[in-house]
């Protein structure tokens, strides 16, 4: 039997290079030899604040550029999350047991709220159980994510193991898969804040569907500082964002790339990692130009996978069910 693998991305804005170094691009290299599971989780993207019409097509638009980075369907089942409505049952089933503690543990949901407790919704809280249901009801083994997920996979694990000693071994104990390299991409306009989709900035992020104008120009204004030199220097965060992006995308080691621009400053640095970022988005743009003109084929896409994980939700939710007495 492969092992499992279940991940997915929330469409709350436009999927970028941190999304793709840190997750999607790490998804591809198992294509064959795991059993794949990839979602676009539009029930997370409605903890805050939306708008349904963006959600919807952002939902799409996530779809297809999972097939254009070369996630093919006939090799691994992509959905959308609000499709099998087992995801919000389950999530119910984990909030009963999981303690306050735990979620008030979460840095993420502390970095978010701030100070407005009175204002953010609950969904916002509970968070973290929704996304332990996702993994849980595939009984994955292997969960690959960014850095700032590696707690929202750890806490799943002890809800997993809590379960399975209170009402009998139901679920598969899922593991982090974090990447050794582009883990957490920093803002380009803010080298000390996580790169994200919802952050605003003109100049923050570089999109999987920016067009090579904004590359260039969000890349050329990168803050970096003063000093001299091409080093991998985490003091140095903005170069180092920089250069993490680099070896990220080219594959090259720290002391080849160090070599490569000795004697170099940072325009040059920036001026090759635009290129190495429109050579590896331009081939997904073509791809996604290509499948979006046939709206029917996401389409197919979705419902077939529903009907292939259909089995698997019905076994996990049937265990859980007769576990926890609702027979
Ligand atoms: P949002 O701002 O709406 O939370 P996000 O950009 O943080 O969006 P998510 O949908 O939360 O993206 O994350 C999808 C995947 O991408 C997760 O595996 C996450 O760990 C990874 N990821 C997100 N941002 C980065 C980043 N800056 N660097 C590396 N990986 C990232
Ligand atoms: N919470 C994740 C997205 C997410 C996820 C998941 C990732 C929801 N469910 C299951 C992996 C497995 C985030 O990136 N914000």
């Amino acid at each position: 039997m492969k092992k499992r693998v279940f991940s997915g991305i929330q469409p709350s804005g436009h999927i970028h290079i941190g999304n793709y170094i840190g997750a999607v691009r790490n998804w591809l290299v198992n294509l064959e030899d795991r059993d794949n599971i990839f979602c676009v989780v539009d029930q997370h993207a409605i903890t805050v604040p939306y708008d349904p019409e963006a959600l919807h097509s952002g939902t799409r638009e996530a779809v297809a550029l999972y097939i254009a980075c070369g996630l093919d369907p006939q090799k691994c089942r992509l959905f959308v999350q609000s499709h099998i409505p087992e995801h919000t049952e389950l999530a119910w089933l984990l909030t009963c047991i999981t303690p306050m503690g735990w979620l008030e543990r979460m840095t993420q949901f502390k970095d978010r709220v701030g100070a407005r407790r009175e204002r953010v919704g609950t969904g916002l809280f509970v968070y973290p159980t929704l996304m332990a249901a996702d993994i849980l009801l595939y009984q994955a083994h292997e969960v690959p994510v960014g850095d700032d997920q590696k707690q929202h996979v750890e806490l799943t694990r002890d809800i997993a193991e809590r379960f399975n000693r209170q009402f009998g071994e139901v679920f598969t104990v899922p593991e982090p898969v974090i990447p050794q390299v582009g883990a957490r991409i920093m803002g380009l306009d803010d080298p000390t804040a996580k790169m994200s989709k919802s952050t605003e900035g003109q100049y923050h992020s570089v999109g999987l569907l920016d067009d090579p104008d904004k590359v260039r120009k969000t890349i050329m204004r990168a803050v970096t500082d003063s000093q001299q030199g091409i080093v991998f220097d985490p003091q140095r965060p903005g170069l180092f964002n920089l250069l993490t992006i680099y070896q990220a995308l080219t594959g090259q080691e720290n002391a080849e790339i160090e070599t490569h621009f000795a004697g170099k400053g940072y325009g040059d640095l920036k001026k090759e990692l635009v290129e190495v970022v429109i050579a590896e988005i331009e081939p997904i743009q073509a791809r996604y130009r290509e499948l979006t003109a046939d709206p029917a084929y996401i389409d197919e896409v979705l419902a077939e996978s529903v009907e292939k994980l259909r089995p698997i939700v019905d076994a996990t939710m049937d265990g859980v069910r007769r576990a926890m007495g609702h027979r």
